[in-house]
């Protein structure tokens, strides 16, 4: 067989720095990450360039930054398997940022529902960033030519842009990068806020009760689903209009593979107060490896710095290539 049958496909996914992961971005996004290691070429990334378009304590971030690394290894990813690194730490993105951000419409972005939610949350810093955030995206795929892109629902619509970039990309300066399709779980693809089950799970959400966050103690857990916001029909079942059980559901059927029909039966005569404790005992218990993990790495901050730059070189390589060709193809002279 050829090599270029026997290649793995290649999978690029990021996430924020923006805080301790919450169970959304566990369910929806992390946790998949682990298991896609054994059969594509994974390259997982610590966003911090994208965290910057929100205000931010620069000694904070520095430190949530490798906090967040270190949860990622934590959540299962494994540096040997995959390049796992900070996405400041390799300047393709931005060279790439700048060269996709000319073949993206203002039109185009400021459709994009995420920009137009953090500009109304936060008025006094609408900054450029927040709305070139999506080229940046578009750019962290791109520049690795991935195929899949493992991702929560709310990143769909960044995903569309991104593909359309590249096809245009593709149109104008003939083929250069693959095309990438989004990876979106069956189950918990969007996990709701325990206390406005309309609204998703954030990690920047301000009430601390709404948000299951994967470094919670088993009885921080087990409280905040006891005061999740539900409805007053007490009958454990999945119907229109009952959105906070259905999330609660959504999230005991992620976390045990049963099926909505297996839980409907299980909790049958059962009211919401043993649903919710069942649902906090098994979320706790199911976490439980990621805190002691992320304490045992956390500890180790040589190990986790020469992880990250590892990462940073290995990730610099690829991209680099496909930087090369990217600027060849819009007609940059070539110094080299
Ligand atoms: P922030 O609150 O800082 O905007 P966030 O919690 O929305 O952050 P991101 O870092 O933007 O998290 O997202 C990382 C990944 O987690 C993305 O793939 C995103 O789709 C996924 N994700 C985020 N929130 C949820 C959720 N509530 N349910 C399912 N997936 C989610
Ligand atoms: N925009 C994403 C985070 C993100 C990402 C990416 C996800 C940045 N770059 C590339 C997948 C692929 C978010 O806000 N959740």
């Amino acid at each position: 067989m050829s090599e270029a049958v026997n290649k793995k496909k290649v999978i690029f996914s990021g996430i924020q720095p923006t805080g301790t992961f919450t169970l959304g971005n566990y369910i929806g996004a992390v946790r998949n990450w682990g298991p896609l290691q054994e059969e594509y070429d994974c390259i997982y990334s610590i966003v911090d360039m994208h965290a910057l378009t929100v205000k931010r304590d620069p000694v904070k971030f520095r430190q949530q930054t490798i906090e967040s690394y270190a949860l990622l290894l934590a959540c299962g990813i494994d540096p040997n398997k995959s390049i796992a690194f900070i996405q400041s730490h390799n300047p393709s993105h931005a060279q790439l940022n700048w060269i996709l951000a000319c073949s993206t419409q203002f039109g185009e972005l400021s459709r994009m529902t995420q920009f137009k939610d953090k500009s109304k949350k936060h008025p006094d810093d609408v900054n450029a960033g927040l709305f070139t955030y999506p080229v940046l995206m578009a750019a962290d795929i791109l520049a690795y030519n991935a195929d899949l892109v493992p991702i929560g629902a709310d990143q769909k619509q960044h995903l569309e842009l991104a593909r359309n970039i590249a096809v245009r990309f593709n149109q104008r300066f003939g083929d250069m990068f693959t095309v990438p399709e989004p990876y979106i779980p069956k189950v918990g693809a969007k996990v709701m806020s325990l206390q406005e089950p309309t609204k998703k799970m954030s990690k920047s959400d301000e009430n601390q009760n709404a948000v299951i966050l994967i470094l919670d103690d088993k009885d921080t857990i087990i409280r905040k689903f006891k005061r999740a916001v539900t409805d007053s029909e007490a009958v454990v079942k999945y119907a229109d209009g009952k959105d906070g059980i259905n999330n609660l559901i959504t999230i005991y059927s992620a976390v045990t593979g049963k099926s909505v029909a297996e839980i409907e039966s299980e909790f049958d005569g059962k009211g919401y107060g043993d649903f919710k404790l069942a649902v906090g005992e098994t979320v706790a218990d199911h976490l439980a490896p990621v805190r002691d993990n992320f304490a045992r790495l956390l500890a180790d901050r040589n190990y986790l710095k020469e992880c990250y730059t590892e990462g940073a070189q290995r990730a610099f390589k690829l991209s680099n290539r496909v930087i090369s060709k990217a600027h060849r193809k819009v007609g940059f002279v070539d110094y080299r």
